[in-house]
């Protein structure tokens, strides 16, 4: 009764959109062609697995997902096999995600050369000392007899991209696996944006102290700060001192 209320409530002053931009979970799916980025997306969301998919352009899911116990509002871009990531990025597709999944087949070795340029271009990009999540997933694990990619050699792709989750996974067969990869990186990302927020009220709040550079006249902007801003008392402590010397 309360929560419909509230959810009411919500609706009804608008701040359904303002809560769901602030706390939105936004993370773009990359990889070659028919590697099973949709399925994946699409059994993680519904839990199921359809066999056939759209293979057309990219398209935008958005869900409340549980997330650590908590529902949050997750957008995910579904990202076309097609494109390059030179118009995946002219398209506006990759910035200012919060995170990327990057899916291979481990049925198919050029889809694994593609997930590790693509791990290579994203670090270059956005990936300065793990900033932004990024999962590697080799999907199609159940067709052990097509395999042509060992884990070991994902494993290793993965450690190049700081803090990148590794996991081999099967959209086909139980979700277990599936699930498993999406919580994991949807938690990094809710982590990173936790982080981020607070770096950002901080720096908001203390402008200079964390970059003490010096400014034109040789004093740091640190020193010039605390002049500034420091408390009366202080200064009037001083001007006392200078009166007694
Ligand atoms: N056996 C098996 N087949 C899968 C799996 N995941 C996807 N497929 C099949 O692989 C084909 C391609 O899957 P999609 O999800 O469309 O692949 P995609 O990466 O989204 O492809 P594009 O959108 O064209 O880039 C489909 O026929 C799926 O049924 C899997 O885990 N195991
Ligand atoms: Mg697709």
């Amino acid at each position: 009764m309360t929560t419909k209320g509230g959810r009411l409530a919500i609706r009804k002053f608008g701040l359904a959109n303002l809560w769901s931009k602030d706390s939105q979970c936004n993370f773009a799916v990359l990889g070659a062609e028919e590697v099973g980025k949709t399925a994946l997306v699409v059994r993680f969301l519904t839990k199921k697995f359809l066999s056939e998919y759209s293979h057309c352009t990219s398209f935008c899911y958005e869900r409340n997902v549980s997330v650590n116990d908590k529902i949050l509002p997750v957008r995910i871009t579904d990202t076309s096999g097609k494109d390059s990531y030179t118009s995946l990025k002219s398209k506006g597709l990759l910035e200012g995600a919060d995170g990327y999944l990057i899916v291979y087949s481990v049925t198919d070795k050029r889809s694994f050369v593609k997930a590790r340029e693509l791990l290579k271009l994203l670090k270059e990009d956005f990936g300065e000392e793990g900033q932004t999540p990024v999962a590697l997933i080799g999907n199609k694990d159940d067709l052990v007899h097509y395999r042509a990619v060992c884990s070991a050699e994902g494993q290793r792709v993965a450690l190049f991209y700081p803090g990148c989750l590794f996991y081999e996974c099967s959209a086909a067969r139980e979700a277990q696996n599936v699930e498993t990869a999406f919580q994991k990186f949807l938690g990094q990302v809710v982590t990173s944006k936790e982080q981020r927020r607070r770096l950002s009220a901080f720096s908001v709040l203390t402008p200079k102290i964390q970059n003490p550079r010096r400014n034109s006249a040789g004093n740091s902007t640190l020193s010039s700060w605390w002049k500034k801003n420091r408390p009366n008392s202080e200064r009037e402590v001083r001007q006392d001192r200078t009166l007694t010397m």
